[in-house]
């Protein structure tokens, strides 16, 4: 066995059936060996697709990886890949490097910065882990090391493999990679800890949950569930955790987000007199731009990070996963459930109802996201770029089981489009994924390469636009012609790239149409762009971009 057939063999023992990347003369050979492995290559248009497409896969699936080229290819993985790390998103970078025997004979080779090492310490910024496979002998070392940290962490790693080093033989045979952790080790202190807290949120009038990303990063979707449910807690989420479990489950009441979500949830979150923050961390976006008005007394905190902030006393290491692997095991409480019937807040409102067309009326976002919420389905994943597409999004209601990703903290506009690409390749042949991708004129054109991606794969994604003629969510910020974005024909572009269908509404009573006939292929993408009025936008973008104005407005003048 050489080095390049141990980390073949390496993703295949983590169930990685597909890999995104860009070829180059560094990485050419690894591409070979791929091709003649079970591992599908799928070739995007450029390296920051295969990153966002990497990324997307490892948030379905636990891990994503994108295979590049050294450099030019590598250093386009770079935003991605630094989202990944603020997200904690487990996405593996595979690069091709110059080779040992010619570094050492010229220093004069292309893509090459600085020192052989320059490459590996821009990646060691934004990984957990990072590793050069230069030997058979330290390899599996190497890649179990990467592995490992990329599990404990739930972020990215980087491994370097020169272009001369792929069949350097290992001096003994693969050992089994150690599977990634099972439930931690709970301390005495932790489980006392973790009952006082049980005891505290069941002496409470109006317990509930504001659950976080973490939870989804961690995979402690399940333990949260089975919790809520015994203890009959109600529960909200944060934007960039929308759908962390079932947004149809009768315990759910919306989205919170600051003052920049509806109020009617924002009251009953304020006003709660045991709110347990729980895997959030408390950034711009997910708070409002920090409108948040949390009950102090009320209030305690539990993330990765920092542990347990509590007034009953902080704790390090009392984490997520502690906390709810006590709790899970804690006796029901006694006698009837603490908590009555949940009257779910007016905003969230019921199931989604069928669209009915306005004769004659011009598209404006609202009615957009009503008619999207007629037409999800269960095997949605819906994905969403920052401008208004992701703030609308926040009122789309999604079937169970059902996905949403979104670069929602990090903020990066061109996840979107290619994050459908990975959304589809995690998926498993026997439960298919379908990817609903909204994104704005302007995020279309930063990402508009990969249309070509999904037309070449036939990824049966529906991507739509929302065209309002440029950078809508900076306008009310700070406007000028810089916020203008060339008007494009999203019906040509997207046939020149390869779609069979795509279609421009601007009317009502076309969306509907537009939408149902789109939605009834599914042997490969398609487009839909929609014309919206340029002063148009939702509540929270609206709310958010007033908070943001003010501070953008302070610093320019
Ligand atoms: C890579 C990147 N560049 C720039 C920005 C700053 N930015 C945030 S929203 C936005 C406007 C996006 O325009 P569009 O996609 O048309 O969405 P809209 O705001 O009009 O809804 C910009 C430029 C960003 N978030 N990411
Ligand atoms: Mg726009």
């Amino acid at each position: 066995m050489d080095i390049a057939e141990a980390l073949i063999d390496a993703l295949q023992q983590r169930n990685v059936r597909r890999v995104y990347g860009v070829p180059g003369d560094y990485v050419l050979g690894l591409f070979d060996r791929l091709e003649h492995s079970p591992i599908e290559v799928i070739c995007t248009a450029g390296e920051e697709g295969a990153g966002f497409a990497a990324d997307a896969h490892a948030r379905l699936a636990g891990l994503g990886v994108a295979v590049v080229t050294y450099g030019v290819g590598a250093l386009k993985l770079l935003n991605p890949v630094a989202g990944a790390y603020a997200e904690r998103s487990p996405l593996l970078v595979i690069s091709g490097a110059p080779g040992v025997r010619e570094s050492d004979e010229n220093n004069l080779l292309h893509h090459m910065i600085r020192s052989s090492d320059t490459q590996q310490r821009f990646f060691a910024e934004v990984c957990a882990a990072t590793a050069r496979l230069d030997s058979g002998r330290t390899a599996v070392a190497e890649i179990t090391k990467v592995l490992t940290a990329m599990d404990r962490e739930s972020r990215p790693g980087y491994l370097e493999l020169p272009r001369d080093c792929l069949n350097r033989p290992l001096p003994w045979p693969l050992p089994s990679l150690p599977r990634p952790a099972g439930p931690p080790e709970v301390s005495p202190l932790q489980r006392q800890r973790a009952l006082d807290l049980l005891d505290w949120m069941r002496s409470r009038q109006n317990p509930m949950v504001l659950a976080g990303i973490e939870l989804h990063r961690f995979g402690l979707e399940d333990a949260l569930q089975e919790v809520l449910e015994r203890e009959g807690w109600p529960f909200v989420t944060s934007l960039s955790a929308k759908s962390l479990l079932n947004e149809q489950h009768p315990l759910y009441l919306g989205l919170y987000e600051g003052g920049a979500g509806p109020a009617d949830v924002r009251q009953r979150v304020e006003s709660s007199d045991g709110l347990l923050i729980l895997g959030m961390p408390l950034g711009d976006i997910d708070t409002g731009i920090f409108t948040t008005r949390f009950n102090e007394v009320g209030k305690v905190q539990v993330e990765m990070e920092r542990g347990l902030l509590w007034t009953g006393g902080d704790l390090d290491s009392l984490d997520p996963a502690v906390l709810l692997q006590v709790w899970r095991q804690a006796e029901a409480p006694g006698g009837a459930g603490a908590v009555g019937a949940i009257e779910a807040p007016a905003s969230h409102g019921a199931p989604a109802a069928r669209f009915k067309a306005e004769a004659d009326t011009p598209i404006r976002v609202r009615r957009l996201v009503a008619a999207l919420n007629a037409v999800l389905s269960p095997t949605t994943v819906l994905l969403a770029d920052p401008g208004d597409a992701l703030f609308a999004a926040a009122d789309l209601r999604l079937p169970a089981a059902s996905d949403f990703l979104a670069s929602a903290y990090w903020s990066s506009l061109g996840f979107a489009l290619p994050g459908a690409i990975g959304a589809w390749g995690s998926a498993p042949p026997e439960a298919p994924k379908r990817p609903l991708v909204l994104l704005g004129d302007g995020a279309l054109l930063m990402s508009a390469i990969e249309l070509a991606t999904l037309a070449r794969y036939r990824i049966p994604a529906l991507v739509v636009v929302l065209d309002n003629g440029g950078f809508g969510t900076e306008r009310p910020m700070l406007d000028g012609p810089f916020n203008d974005v060339q008007p494009v024909d999203h019906v040509g572009l997207a046939r020149a790239m390869g779609f069979g269908s795509a279609l421009r509404v601007q009317l009502e009573q076309e969306l509907d149409q537009a939408l149902a006939s789109l939605l009834a292929i599914d042997d490969g993408p398609t487009l839909l762009s929609v014309a919206l009025p340029k002063d148009d936008a939702s509540d929270v973008l609206r709310n958010l971009t007033a908070a943001l104005g003010r501070r953008v407005r302070e610093g320019a003048s």
